[in-house]
């Protein structure tokens, strides 16, 4: 838990500004883009080798094995071992807490 909580602080300082940018649709859609850049292609779903290798690609190349590990089992929530993408959004937004809190007042205008 403290592990995961140790990833989330990376995530917060990223997350609010995205959603801030994007708003909360563009937000989700670009989370899909991230479980498709960190899912194994073949199953369609992040493992811990995909995860490991895929990492890199979203600037977490210091995840170390046990915080892979620790992270699929916080979001794994039909107990495959795996993420699958709804699996993956639930736990993105679990891991940024008050994330959703100041969602609707920033549309961002023309
Ligand atoms: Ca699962």
């Amino acid at each position: 838990m403290e592990m995961v909580v140790d990833i989330a602080v990376d995530f917060e300082d990223y997350f609010p500004s995205m959603v801030r940018r994007l708003g909360a649709q563009g937000f989700i859609m670009e989370l899909c883009n991230g479980f498709r850049l960190l899912m194994d292609v073949e199953r369609g779903l992040i493992t811990f080798e995909s995860l490991k290798k895929n990492s890199m690609l979203l600037g977490l190349n210091d995840m170390r094995d046990d915080e892979i590990v620790c992270m699929l089992s916080e979001g794994d929530l039909d107990g495959d071992g795996a993420l699958n993408q709804v699996e993956f959004c639930i736990l993105m937004f679990r891991l940024s807490p008050g994330l959703m809190d100041n969602n609707g007042s920033n549309n961002g205008g023309t």
